[in-house]
């Protein structure tokens, strides 16, 4: 026996080892369908025996892997190329929570995990896991911590980097790393941890995460602020921060023509205001000492904000029912413009101070050179980062649009540059942005990324052509 593939089959079982097309397409097109790929087979091991086992196997046999968790992220990062040489590597039957240690506040998993399923897990516990995003229902923590996952808990709790204390890593060559220590503190050297976050499965495959675990606030309230500029969104900021401190937890950022979309293709979910608004800014706040707590500061500062004309109207949710219409609001902007049809994405970051002379530079030059062209901007203000994401002019076809995104690109880019920004804050490069990101970094940074990748996969066989 000395086919790649009945090796395979005799590494894992031969039920998971995906071969026939209608079981392989689910893990080739990406979660946006802007790409379709090919490859040799879905491998769907079961433990990280059998993914040492695996990338043993294709290391010796040459055959390139790309590592997927729940294939929701939005770069291309985690389908195969049109070769039909790579086999994609599914961790998805790795979803084990290994253990929780409430007084270390931490808990180990396997990477295939979900998050919702991470999120439940804690909180039976009694803790929080405060890493949230819209895909996690069906994205892994080991997709998460290899795109450094950001989402809308970042301002007080941090990127997924922030969250994790250790990692179990399969090596290109198939050795098994095991750095799951729950340590806060540990100088021995470099931090190899560091490395594997957010490299999006170009140098080794994450099979295992000890992650931090918090105390569960005693309360949480939202609300929606509506106001008339993305200045006025800025001065709310500064506002919550010196009125609320650490217990602001949320501050993402809508225009109305973002919330247009939503209520188009989910008519269920309607806008809590009488009349539009040009902005709106969802607020979370997780307090530790009690509800009437929680409200007082949130009443406070939005009177205060009133009062100041930072903002015009907002509402607070009275009940978990009415947060979750105001988180569903922002959540589902992302499916909106997808049911739209196809777009392009601009996942960037800017100093926080800058965003609002960010938007009305790039707004203009935009609609200078693609007249017409329709802006969806919202993202996590807190964090200065923006999903300044454009859609197709009315009456043209997304595909001639698709086709200028390059110039459409050129600019946006140019001016995050100009600010001093990143062209991915929280997103990945994967294959969509590999080739643009060189354009902005120095020749010295990216010498630095490939003598790592060559150090690490010197047969280039983790997920070629994702990153550089
Ligand atoms: P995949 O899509 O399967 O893979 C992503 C990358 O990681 C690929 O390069 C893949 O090769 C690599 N990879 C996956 N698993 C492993 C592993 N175990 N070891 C090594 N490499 C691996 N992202 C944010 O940051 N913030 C958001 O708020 C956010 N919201 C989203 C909302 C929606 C509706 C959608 C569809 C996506 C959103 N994303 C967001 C993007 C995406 O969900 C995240 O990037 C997520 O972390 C990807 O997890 P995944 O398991 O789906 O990974
Ligand atoms: C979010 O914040 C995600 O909702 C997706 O990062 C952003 O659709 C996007 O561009
Ligand atoms: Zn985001």
């Amino acid at each position: 026996m000395n086919n790649f593939l009945d090796l395979c089959r005799a590494a894992i079982g031969a039920p998971y080892v995906i071969t026939n097309e209608a079981d392989m397409a689910p893990y080739l097109t990406d979660w946006r369908r802007r790409f379709t790929g090919r490859a040799q087979a879905i491998l769907r091991p079961g433990s990280v025996e059998e993914v040492a086992a695996l990338v043993k196997l294709c290391s010796e046999a040459r055959v390139p892997v790309v590592p997927q968790g729940g294939n929701t992220g939005l770069v291309l990062g985690s389908v195969p190329d049109d070769s039909g040489r790579e086999v994609v590597l599914s961790l998805g039957r790795m979803n084990r929570i290994r253990a929780v240690d409430v007084i270390n506040n931490t808990m180990t998993v396997d990477a295939g995990c979900i998050l919702a399923q991470i999120q439940n897990a804690a909180a039976e516990a009694g803790r929080l896991f405060p890493l949230s995003l819209g895909a996690e229902g069906s994205c892994t923590i080991g997709g998460n911590l290899s795109t450094n996952a950001g989402g809308t808990g970042v301002l007080r709790y941090g990127n997924t980097r922030e969250l994790c204390l250790g990692l179990e890593v399969v090596t290109p060559q198939g050795e098994i790393w095991n750095g799951l220590r729950g340590l806060r503190k540990d100088n021995t050297g470099y931090d190899l941890r560091d490395l594997f976050i957010g490299a999006e499965g170009t140098l080794g495959i994450i099979t295992g995460a000890v992650i931090k675990l918090f105390p569960q606030p005693k309360a949480q309230l939202t609300a929606l602020a509506a106001m008339q500029t993305t200045d006025n969104a800025l001065a709310l900021l500064t506002l919550a921060q010196q009125r609320c401190g650490a217990t602001l937890t949320g501050f993402e950022l809508m225009s109305q023509f973002c919330l247009e979309l939503v209520a188009k293709h989910y008519p269920q979910m309607q806008l809590p205001f009488p009349q539009p608004y040009p902005q709106y800014v969802l607020l979370e706040l997780s307090d530790s000492e009690s509800e009437e707590h929680a409200m007082e500061t949130l009443e406070s500062l939005i009177t205060s904000a009133l009062e100041e004309d930072v903002i015009q109207d907002a509402v607070v949710a009275g009940s978990i029912a009415q947060s979750r219409a105001l988180w569903d609001l922002r959540e589902h902007i992302t499916l909106a413009q997808a049911d739209e049809g196809k777009n392009i994405k601009h996942d960037v970051s800017v100093p926080i101070s800058r965003i609002g002379d960010f938007i009305r530079e790039t707004d203009a030059s935009l609609a200078e050179q693609f007249p017409g062209i329709q802006m969806v901007t919202f993202g996590h203000l807190g964090d200065g980062n923006l999903h300044y994401n454009v859609s197709p002019p009315v009456g043209v076809p997304a595909d001639e649009f698709i086709n200028r995104q390059h110039e459409v690109n050129q600019v946006v880019h140019d001016s995050v540059n100009s600010y001093n920004g990143s062209i991915s804050a929280e997103h990945g490069l994967g294959a969509l942005k590999r080739e643009e990101v060189k354009q902005y970094k120095s020749d010295v940074e990216m010498r630095l990324m490939r003598t790592i990748k060559q150090a690490l996969d010197p047969l280039q066989l983790m997920n070629p052509g994702k990153v550089l």
